[in-house]
């Protein structure tokens, strides 16, 4: 099906850059945008031609963008977005409109199906899908009507029609491994204190969680599978075709179907490929068995959400903690030789300065490895936006600014400056302690390690950060929404939660109203 006769590329998918303006990102992973790349590959398994533009990974200004995407004239341009990026993506959808005035313009991504009317306020989006993105894309490619293609909102006569829901695909093996063909692996990096070897990469085993976290888009999301065997021949491939030496597995919770996950790590011990790897646990997900399996397999670093170490925090967090089993999976995991890397949130909804004592006290108690702390941010399509936009507290959407690092809300019992202080406080207390030091000496393995030490003290300690200067990529990062949303709508969206939204409950309701 590729446009021979007009040398028309079929579709184009753009990850847009993510803010640039939080200083902390450069201590992040930059690696291949899996949701763009699991559609790319789908489509090129029934024969469309897809490139893929990764905006953030490949440092692109808007003037190379366009080049592209001229050269290329897409009949479909898709893009993925988050909240951090929507404006940037906003942009990408003028500048594609610009340059290739009739392709048909998709936005995909948690950000996009959480504000369909919101996102289509941008006259040069056509459509916004919502949930899995594989099935949908594949519609929208054939011609499909619009108002015949499930899980898609679209402007018609004036308002935004929202289709129904799709039906979540349970069988992702359907789907073939992510298309990481269409991208250069040497324009990624993993973050920094997350690997053993290099070159690395990303992938997924799972999609969805049970879990009912009230800040998080993954809440209570249909839990699916890779067959075990998939994904240890897709890692027999990375390595075989890449050389690839380090695997960062970017599931929710990686080890929520126990059986797969044994399976999983047999057949990839059994490969001997020497490949190491990451994944993320929860507390009452994780056992002595899986443990040493998992280490027998290559896996040297598990990453936990622990959130707070307060229990009444814990409870509005809809994560209740289980003191117990944290101290048990620290354990587990460092008796089988594998470190702990626990994320922390602090300015949650009811926080005092006691409450985040309570959090800093139980993770330097946990005995974790690495301690990573964020600021409560409240996004679309999860319970906590909705809270804190129904009382009135949110302080701006500027999405810019959504990426964990401010204050986004005000409550009555906590100031910006004590989370602030407290922050500074917490990493200090909890690195320059002579134990964690002493482990993060342990740790290194090579040079890299040591530059990722200096350039993670230098921001995280002593607060200096990497000196601005003006780039062409700035062109991203200085932009407003508003400029972009030339279009009303009379109607007042409803607050809608991601699950409720990809299961189909709200829009159905309101195609039988
Ligand atoms: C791995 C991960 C990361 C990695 C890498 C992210 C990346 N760029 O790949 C790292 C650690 C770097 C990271 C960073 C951050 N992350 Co993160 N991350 C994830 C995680 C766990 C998995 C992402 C993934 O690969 N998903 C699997 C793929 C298959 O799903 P998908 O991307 O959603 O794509 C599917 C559909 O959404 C749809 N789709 C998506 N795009 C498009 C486009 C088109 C055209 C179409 C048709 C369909 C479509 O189709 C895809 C295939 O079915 C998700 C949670 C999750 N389960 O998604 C959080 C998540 C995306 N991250 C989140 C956040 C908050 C962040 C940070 C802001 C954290 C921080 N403090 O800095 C940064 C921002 C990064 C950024 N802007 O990209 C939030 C986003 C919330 C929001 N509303 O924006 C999520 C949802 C977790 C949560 N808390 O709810 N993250
Ligand atoms: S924070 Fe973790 S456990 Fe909670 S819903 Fe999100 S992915 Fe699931």
């Amino acid at each position: 099906m590729i446009n021979n006769e007009t040398a028309r590329l079929d579709v184009a998918l753009v990850y847009p850059p993510w803010p640039v303006l939080d200083d902390r990102a450069i201590l992040q992973n930059s690696l291949p945008p899996l949701g763009l790349l699991s559609i790319a590959s789908y489509l090129e398994s029934l024969d469309y031609s897809v490139r893929i533009h990764d905006v953030h990974g490949e440092k692109l200004d808007d003037v190379i963008l366009a080049e592209r995407l001229r050269a290329e004239r897409p009949r479909f341009i898709g893009i993925s977005v988050l909240t951090n990026m929507s404006i940037p993506a906003h942009a990408i959808a003028k500048l594609a409109r610009e340059v290739v005035p009739d392709a048909v313009i998709v936005m995909g991504g948690v950000h996009a199906e959480a504000l369909p009317e919101r996102t289509l306020r941008n006259s040069a989006v056509d459509y916004v899908v919502r949930g899995d993105g594989e099935e949908t894309m594949r519609e929208i490619v054939e011609g499909r009507s619009p108002r015949d293609i499930q899980g898609l909102s679209f402007r018609e006569e004036g308002k935004v029609r929202n289709n129904p829901a799709r039906r979540i695909e349970m069988n992702l093996d359907r789907y073939p491994f992510p298309a990481y063909h269409l991208v250069d692996f040497k324009n990624y990096f993993p973050a920094v204190g997350s690997y053993r070897n290099l070159p690395a990469i990303n992938m997924l085993m799972t999609r969805g969680c049970p879990g009912k976290c009230a800040f998080c888009n993954s809440a209570r999301t249909v839990l699916r599978t890779r067959d075990a065997d998939a994904a240890v021949a897709q890692i027999k491939h990375l390595n075989q075709k890449y050389g690839i030496r380090q695997i960062q597995f970017y599931d929710d919770t990686f080890t929520v179907m126990k059986k797969n996950v044994l399976k999983f790590c047999k057949g990839l011990e059994a490969e001997k490929l020497g490949v190491t790897w990451t994944a993320y646990i929860r507390g009452d997900c994780f056992s002595d068995d899986m443990a040493a399996a998992m280490k027998a397999a290559g896996c040297h670093q598990v990453l936990v959400g622990i959130e707070t170490g307060n229990a009444e925090v814990a409870a509005r967090l809809g994560k209740p903690i289980d003191r117990k089993k944290y101290y048990e999976a620290v354990k587990i995991a460092h008796r089988h030789g594998m470190e702990v890397r626990a994320s922390f949130i602090i300015g949650n909804l009811g926080e005092t300065w006691q409450s985040m004592v309570d959090t800093l006290e139980f993770a330097i108690d946990l005995d974790i490895d690495l301690f990573q702390l964020n600021i409560s941010t409240p996004y679309p399509g999860t319970a906590l936006f909705n809270e804190v936009k129904q009382r009135g507290w949110l302080r701006h959407e500027n999405w810019y600014r959504y990426g964990q690092g401010e204050m986004l809300y005000d409550q009555p019992q906590m100031s910006e400056a004590e989370i602030r202080c407290f922050e500074k406080y917490a990493f200090r207390r909890f690195y320059m302690r002579p134990r964690a030091m002493l482990r993060m000496l342990k740790r290194v393995a090579n040079v890299r390690h040591i530059r990722d030490y200096v350039l993670a003290a230098t921001v995280l300690l002593f607060g200096i950060h990497k000196k601005k200067g003006r780039s062409s990529w700035d062109c991203w990062t200085e932009l407003r929404e508003e400029d972009f949303l030339d279009l009303e709508f009379s109607e007042q969206p409803p607050f809608r939660l991601t699950y409720e939204l990809r299961q189909g409950r709200e829009f159905e309701e309101l195609e039988h109203a």
